[in-house]
């Protein structure tokens, strides 16, 4: 906390000026308000066509908003959910109509040069964006999820995103937010995030055929990002800050069974998550991790979910009587990391009427002639049956300046030197189409990190190098901090698949903690075609 004289320098001397004329982004829900299903986009004859708008503005408590809005009747929506089928094609335009007056010299620029140009040429700012579309198995190019090179900045035409979803892509929760390297952070902090959903889960686990959907996702804000301390975290963009204000309202029905899709979009909050009666946590009925189904349901009283990732569970509302919430729980991320504290995201009422109060969309209905989709056709089902063709060793660190807290955040390929990333440097890690990877993953740092990579999921084998019996598919995931001296460090070890030719291409793997990827713990892989 030492820091933060110095970061409150930083800003007033860089002259962080977010004045506006008028506000760009649609007002949020008030506090204490029945908390809504995010506007659904569905696609129609296998094409979901949008448009969506960035735009910027700074609410009456201070905090920026970044709002992807997309127009409606009624007039601008944030960050709607995006619903396809497996092998659907979504064209989504994105405009960027940021205008924040002078923010040329907040933040250290991005080196461009050595990268191709996609989208706008230029410097990339604050102001600047683009899309990652999180744990899409679609190629790593231009107009698809391309976030090396994609620049579309404020003022120009839109850019226009178009890819196929794979048709063997797993049905599940998957995420869009802004990743221009540099600046992902305050995009994400002032809410640019939004949830796609690949239909099907019902084909899939038929334990959540016929239940009522819903979609949270939970977000997080700091007045300024770059200042540890207070932050805020929201439900579908309702601020969840009790006690200070009342809480998000869940209302369902005295027992009902409903069927949860929660994405953690926050910037740095490693979530244990529970459903709560009368402070009791209750058995929820987990059905799948990052857009995977698992193998096997399991029941867990808390998931842990970190930063980028998503958890989709069968939760059964009270009868009537006990206090129900949705909580998340203190989280230690270690000597230098920032605390994750316990917050109620959400009050549990039941009430014998609560379908006609909300609006949320009924699960695939439980038809016997809708035909199944089996777990072993879907993307990356044999990868436990594979042979490694190499096996590769990363770890996460942290360098100290002085009594200041960590100034540089490493990912290191074993053996490398350590770097942070730059726009225009070489993978480090060359591979091929074809191969199949067994990569070991250790934090070195005295602080939790959460690694991602993108284009593909990978099977968890190891933690801490025991075996685990549950060996998810996941494309982020918690690695703990170290302890010190005398301790292991933690690690996990899952395979990786490099064989479907459509992920040919040039990618990143970092630390989901967006603070840390801005500031270069990110490296480049380059999966050669066959
Ligand atoms: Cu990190």
């Amino acid at each position: 906390m030492r820091s933060v004289s110095k970061y409150l320098f930083v800003i007033l001397v860089c002259g962080f000026s977010f004045l506006r004329l008028e506000a760009q982004c649609p007002a949020r829900p008030n506090p204490g308000t029945v908390v809504l299903d995010p506007l659904a986009l569905t696609s129609v004859n296998g094409t979901l066509n949008a448009e969506l708008t960035m735009r910027h503005s700074v609410d009456g408590a201070g905090y920026n908003h970044y709002c992807l809005n997309y127009a409606t009747n009624q007039g601008d929506v944030e960050a709607p959910t995006l619903r396809l089928n497996q092998g659907d094609r979504l064209v989504l335009d994105v405009k960027d109509r940021i205008a924040i007056e002078d923010d040329s010299s907040s933040v250290e620029q991005m080196d461009m040069s050595g990268s191709r140009i996609c989208g706008d040429s230029g410097t990339p700012t604050l102001s600047s964006t683009n899309m990652h579309f999180h744990g899409l198995n679609v190629p790593p190019i231009c107009h698809q999820d391309d976030v090396l090179d994609t620049l579309i900045q404020p003022g120009k035409s839109a850019f226009r995103f178009d890819m196929q979803i794979p048709k063997n892509e797993p049905p599940g929760l998957y995420w869009y937010h802004p990743h221009v390297h540099g600046f992902t952070e305050f995009q994400v902090n002032g809410g640019a995030a939004g949830a796609l959903i690949v239909e099907g889960m019902g084909k899939v686990r038929p334990e959540v055929a016929g239940l009522k959907e819903r979609v949270f996702i939970i977000r997080q804000q700091y007045l300024v990002p770059w200042v540890p301390g207070p932050y805020q975290l929201s439900l579908n963009y309702q601020v969840a800050a009790f006690p200070s204000s009342p809480s998000p309202i869940i209302k369902m029905k005295p027992g009902e069974k409903q069927f949860w899709r929660v994405a953690n979009a926050t910037i740095q909050d490693f979530m244990p998550l529970q459903v709560q009666f009368d402070g009791v946590p209750q058995k929820l009925q987990l059905i799948a991790l990052d857009g995977y189904p698992l193998a096997n349901p399991r029941f867990e009283e808390t998931i842990l979910v970190p930063p980028a990732g998503r958890a989709v569970f069968i939760v059964q509302a009270p009868p009537k009587g006990p206090a129900a919430n949705f909580v998340t729980n203190f989280y230690s991320t270690g000597p230098t990391g920032n605390p994750d504290f316990q917050q109620r995201l959400a009050s549990i009422d039941v009430f014998a009427d609560a379908d006609e109060t909300q609006e949320s969309k009924p699960a695939e209905p439980a038809t016997r002639s809708s035909p199944r989709i089996s777990m072993r056709n879907i993307k990356f089902a044999d990868l436990g049956q594979q042979k490694p063709t190499a096996v590769r060793k990363i770890y996460f660190s942290e360098e100290f300046g002085g009594t200041n807290g960590p100034i540089q955040f490493y990912i290191t390929v074993d053996g490398q030197k350590q770097k942070v990333f730059k726009g225009n440097e070489k993978p480090v890690i060359t591979t091929h189409v074809g191969a199949v990877e067994d990569w070991i993953v250790e934090n070195h740092a005295l602080e939790t990190h959460d690694f991602h990579i993108h284009q593909i999921h990978f099977k968890v084998m190891e933690v801490d190098g025991k075996p685990v019996k549950d060996q998810d598919l996941r494309d982020t995931i918690e690695v703990p901090f170290w302890e010190g001296p005398g301790h292991p460090y933690h690690s996990f070890k899952a395979r990786f698949d490099f064989r479907d030719p459509t992920i040919a291409g040039t990618f990143v793997f970092h630390c989901h903690i967006l603070l840390h990827e801005d500031l270069g713990m990110m490296h480049k892989i380059l999966v050669l075609p066959k």
